[in-house]
């Protein structure tokens, strides 16, 4: 775990809000890829940025949540959007085993209608149980769930990796849910 002061925090948490969520609530532009022009973030920011505090941000962020271009211009989040961006990402060949991390409150509704990704444009998934706790432990008493991905991916589920490392797929039907002991 990388070391994030508050003020970081306070401002990853801000980046996540318009880069994944809302950019017209300043009246930010992203392209398709999601990304923005640094330079318009700063100026439309309902909070003080500086290219300074981004750099750092960017840098310091314990889930490496936002990316830079090469040339700094422009920065995007590597994934977690709920608006409609295009990441680019190819798909890839999972890992045998992923793992989902969510609480007991949902998990009526996920064995009826397997994992959907709500409000975001994937479900998120990790390659590691201790993450997957992690992620459910903020909804609540957390259960994780594991899926069979390579099988999935044989029987033609496209699954992708994002640049910070999450794996993202479109839904995951109940049917390949097993439920582990947190
Ligand atoms: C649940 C964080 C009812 C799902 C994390 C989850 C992750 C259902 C919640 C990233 C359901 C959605 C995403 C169904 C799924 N019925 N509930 N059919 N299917 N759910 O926050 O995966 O720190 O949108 O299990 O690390 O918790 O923000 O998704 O509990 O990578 O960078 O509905 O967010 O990253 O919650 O988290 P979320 P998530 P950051």
């Amino acid at each position: 775990m990388r070391s994030m002061n508050k003020k970081l925090i306070k401002t990853s948490k801000y980046l996540s809000f318009v880069l994944r969520h809302n950019p017209g609530s300043i009246g930010l532009q992203l392209d398709e890829a999601g990304w923005a022009d640094v330079g318009e973030l700063i100026e439309k920011a309902s909070v003080p940025l500086s290219r300074a505090l981004i750099e750092e941000t960017v840098e310091t962020n314990d889930k490496q949540r936002f990316a830079l271009s090469d040339d700094g211009s422009r920065i995007r989040a590597s994934q977690g959007h709920s608006i409609d961006v295009n990441l680019g990402l190819e798909p890839e060949v999972p890992p045998e085993i992923l793992y989902h991390g969510t609480a007991t409150r949902f998990m009526h509704s996920i064995r009826k209608q397997g994992l959907l990704p709500g409000n975001r444009q994937f479900v998120h998934l990790s390659a590691d149980e201790e993450t997957a706790r992690k992620v459910g432990s903020r909804h609540g008493v957390p259960v994780i769930l594991t899926l069979p991905a390579l099988q999935m991916h044989e029987a033609g589920q496209e699954f992708y990796l994002s640049d910070n490392q999450v794996w993202l797929t479109d839904r995951v039907a109940s049917k390949f849910l097993v439920e582990s002991k947190g």
